[in-house]
């Protein structure tokens, strides 16, 4: 095992991992860049990370064969304002998400801000979102108009329904009152207005499928894939294929399902022939909903979770595996983090993080109206 306290420096961002100076070599191919994301997933719950009851074996080979981080800090505790970090390099409040914004919201990460996927778009690379997307569900705040090719998901969290336990002694016109039904949204476009319970156990399947499908497209071109899984936030839904077959109850069921579709991406690179033209970088929003029991994950040995600014909440597994580029075995000690400081922070390089050229014309998200 190879250990590391300096590798790609204290602040991480793909963006820097993407553009670095380890970009540059004999290979001028630009790298593929896949970011596998997942919501609520704890720090214990993988099992290079110390997991109990459930296997992952495909996530445990990122680590083997890559490096594994292990103080990597995602801004925020709360889906929205982590992914507005993750995808734009800036801490979530200078790009005004806070929180997890609901159905209907009025505000959403503004078109303006610069993105991984702009950045990437504007080199070449097609660019793809599948899974879910929480930076506003407008379509002006989809993720069309931040620098994708194409979308497929959810557009905010599985638990916005009428389905919500809160609102399970109202009736069905009442709970549809207070939370529409959940759509699935390709591109700007709803194609389903109303996901069901047993459509939700199909998303994971049908965002790998979406996902390989991309891969395969696109295998002889750069590409930016950003999969989103909508699990293992609650309520957990998992297919037939892996109901029941962890010995970690319905959470490491789908914690499996999920380890099966990053196998089933890495079988694509394989088979393409891509493996060493891409990095793939796992990690998770925040920490687990503890609150949820046995239906939201571990922290291991962190202190408490998702929703809080405790170890637990905001410190998360994140693994980043690229073969040739980065030390198989290796583990990352130190900090390191899904955004990039403020300038003042830094003492050198006085260049622009992305989206701050916008914000020096504009402090606040866009309405829409
Ligand atoms: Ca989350
Ligand atoms: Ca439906």
């Amino acid at each position: 095992m190879t250990r590391s306290s300096g590798f790609f420096g204290r602040a991480l961002i793909p963006i820097a991992l993407l553009f670095s100076a380890s970009v540059k070599g004999a290979d001028a191919r630009p790298p593929n860049v896949i970011i596998v994301f997942t919501d609520d997933q704890g720090y214990g719950d993988v099992g290079c990370y110390g997991a109990q009851g459930y296997r992952t074996p495909h996530l445990d080979r990122l680590a083997a064969e890559g490096m594994r981080f292990t103080d990597f800090y995602v801004s925020s505790p709360v889906c929205s304002a982590s992914r507005a970090a993750l995808l734009t390099g800036c801490y979530h409040e200078r790009v005004g998400i806070s929180g997890a914004l609901g159905p209907g919201s009025r505000t959403g990460l503004n078109p303006d801000e610069t993105t991984i996927a702009d950045i990437c778009r504007a080199r070449g690379y097609a660019t793809a979102a599948v899974g879910k997307w929480h930076l506003g569900d407008h379509p002006r705040f989809l993720p069309a108009n931040h620098g994708f090719d194409s979308y497929f998901g959810l557009p905010y969290s599985n638990d916005m329904w009428p389905y919500h336990p809160n609102l399970s002694h109202l009736s069905i016109e009442k709970r549809l009152k207070r939370c529409p039904h959940l759509p699935l949204i390709e591109g700007t476009r709803t194609i389903d207005p109303e996901v069901t319970p047993e459509e939700q156990r199909q998303l994971t399947t049908r965002y790998t499928q979406k996902a390989v499908q991309f891969i395969r497209q696109n295998k002889a071109k750069p590409f930016f894939l950003y999969l989103a899984h909508s699990q293992p936030h609650v309520p957990l839904f998992v297919s037939d294929m892996f109901q029941g077959k962890s010995a970690g109850g319905l959470y490491g069921d789908v914690i499996q399902e999920i380890d099966w579709s990053m196998g089933e991406i890495l079988k694509a690179l394989k088979t393409f022939g891509i493996d060493e033209h891409t990095l793939v970088l796992f990690t998770t929003d925040n920490g687990p909903w503890l609150s949820y029991g046995d239906h939201g994950g571990s922290a291991g040995p962190l202190r408490e979770g998702k929703g809080t600014c405790w170890e637990g909440g905001i410190r998360v597994p994140c693994l980043a595996r690229w073969p040739g580029r980065i030390p198989a075995g290796s583990v990352l000690l130190g900090a390191s983090r899904q955004h990039r400081p403020p300038p003042h922070h830094r003492q050198s390089s006085r260049r622009e993080t992305p989206g701050e050229k916008n914000r020096r014309q504009r402090h606040h998200p866009t309405p829409h109206r």
